[in-house]
């Protein structure tokens, strides 16, 4: 659902100071609607053999902001189906995420690898 957007406006009251009961001050009326929302992407995890899931549970609260149990729903869908989605954002959060979860990967030597697609 689109969101309507308004503008404030201050009515300056242009007459002498006993027109002060005439002057409108502040008003609310209807501005440019914006044009386009951004496109969204998907971050996708992969499933691999080897990194532990508690690892990919952490990388899911600290990166993603799940909540644990969440997190461990993620991790197991992936773990089950070979991928998952951890969450959808705009296009530099998801390059980042992707980046940070790649970082974290190297740092900890599991391959954990996730993408990201536009959805
Ligand atoms: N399959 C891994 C294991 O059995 C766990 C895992 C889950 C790895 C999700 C990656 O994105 C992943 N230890």
């Amino acid at each position: 659902m689109d969101a309507k957007a308004y503008k404030i406006t201050h009515m300056s009251n242009e007459h002498t100071k006993t027109d002060i009961d005439q002057d409108p001050g502040l008003v609310v009326e209807d501005a440019r609607p914006q044009l386009k929302k951004p496109p969204l992407y998907r971050v996708i995890l992969l499933n691999d053999d080897y990194t532990p899931m508690e690892f990919v549970v952490q990388i899911l609260q600290d990166v993603f902001s799940l909540d644990r149990n969440v997190a461990t729903r993620v991790m197991l869908e992936v773990h089950t189906k070979g991928k998952g989605i951890c969450g959808t954002f705009t296009y530099e959060i998801a390059e980042t995420k992707v980046a940070q979860v790649a970082g974290l990967a190297q740092q900890h030597q599991h391959p954990l690898f996730c993408t990201m697609e536009e959805s």
